[in-house]
């Protein structure tokens, strides 16, 4: 099955990965350069060894379809998965005059009674996305990543000083499988070379091509930097998702989903979350139905995406590393 990769590369790394300091802190077992290949026609590649939440996937991916990189529209769907980051761009502006949240994330996690303090100031930052429009436009941003880029990425005209274009990648891929389905240029590309190391949390999935042959839709993604045991189960949904949603516009049958790895890291305080995990059986995968009658990429909306037969072990919890 499908999954069985995704628990052997997780092995492999508790195994033989190199234990590697990283920018939170926290500290991983690294292993550089990985692949697995889910094969789309046997089933949608969510993981049953745990309950992952699908409903973040699907908002998530619905948000960055819409080209929105401002947070509101994801807690608007009680989608809570990127509120530090944001959080982050809050607390530390001039403009922030609570408690002080230095390494919020790391002493969040050893000091209960500032825990405390950090989940009010949290609660406050996110009433205040909901509900204050000027917040929101100041706070909201996650930067030039993601949906902004896939649907507006901008640069001057070379030909024009003065002008800027305005790139729609996401309208350009369905154009280009549409019209030239052998094209080896059927690229996405989430890494802006001059804003986007600057975001609060650079893009992570950094680059996806499409392939179509033999009438099927595949792509493969490549992404720099890869937490095993949070994100890369959305991850892999999330692409595996938006294969289905191109193909089902653009009229082919799913193919591959291949996910191939950079920094793929299981970080210290996920060990005993990943070896329960590795300890529990699978189950048959699941289905997907997207609603027949959408006619354009752009307009899903939460209730025409359905996973059909999804039975998994319990979630395990764990905490994010910021
Ligand atoms: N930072 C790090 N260190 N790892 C990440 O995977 C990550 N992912 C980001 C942003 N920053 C990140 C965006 N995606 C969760 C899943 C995906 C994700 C962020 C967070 C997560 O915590 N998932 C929990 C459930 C969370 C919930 O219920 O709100 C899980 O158990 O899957
Ligand atoms: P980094 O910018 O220092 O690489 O930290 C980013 C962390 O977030 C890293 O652990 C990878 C993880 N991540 C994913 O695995 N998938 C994602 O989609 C995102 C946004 C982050």
């Amino acid at each position: 099955q499908n999954e069985q990769q995704y628990l052997d590369l997780a092995k492999t790394i508790l195994e033989t990965g190199t234990h590697k300091s990283d920018r939170t802190g926290t500290g991983t077992r690294s292993l550089f350069g990985a692949q697995m290949r889910f094969n789309l026609q046997e089933g949608f590649p969510i993981l049953t060894t745990k309950k992952v939440f699908f409903g973040l996937i699907k908002s998530e991916l619905l948000w960055f379809l819409r080209g929105d990189n401002n947070i509101r529209f994801l807690l608007q769907n009680n989608n809570h998965i990127w509120d530090e980051w944001a959080f982050k761009n809050w607390v530390t502006s001039s403009e922030y005059t609570g408690p002080d949240m230095t390494d919020f994330g790391l002493r969040a996690q050893s000091d209960p009674e500032f825990n405390q303090i950090y989940q009010e100031q949290k609660s406050l930052f996110v009433d205040k996305i909901l509900n204050d429009d000027d917040f929101m436009e100041k706070f909201g941003y996650i930067g030039e990543v993601y949906g902004k880029l896939w649907r507006d990425w901008e640069n001057q005209d070379p030909m024009d000083q003065n002008a800027t274009l305005h790139t729609d990648q996401i309208q350009n891929l369905i154009d280009g499988i549409k019209t030239t389905p052998d094209s080896r240029r059927l690229i996405v590309s989430a890494w802006n070379a001059g804003s986007t190391p600057n975001a609060p949390l650079p893009s992570c999935h950094v680059l996806s091509q499409f392939y179509v042959a033999d009438g099927k839709l595949s792509a493969q993604l490549y992404q720099r930097s890869a937490d095993i045991f949070l994100g890369v189960p959305f991850n892999i949904a999330s692409y595996s998702l938006l294969i289905h949603m191109i193909a089902a516009q653009t009229g082919y049958a799913v193919g591959d989903f291949v996910h191939t790895l950079g920094d793929a890291h299981i970080y210290n305080n996920h060990v005993a979350q990943i070896e329960t995990q590795l300890s529990r059986p699978m189950h048959p995968l699941p289905k997907l139905w997207l609603n027949p009658e959408v006619k354009s990429i752009f307009d899903y909306t939460m209730d025409d995406i359905k996973l059909i037969d999804y039975t998994s072990e319990p979630a395990i919890k764990a905490p994010v590393a910021v």
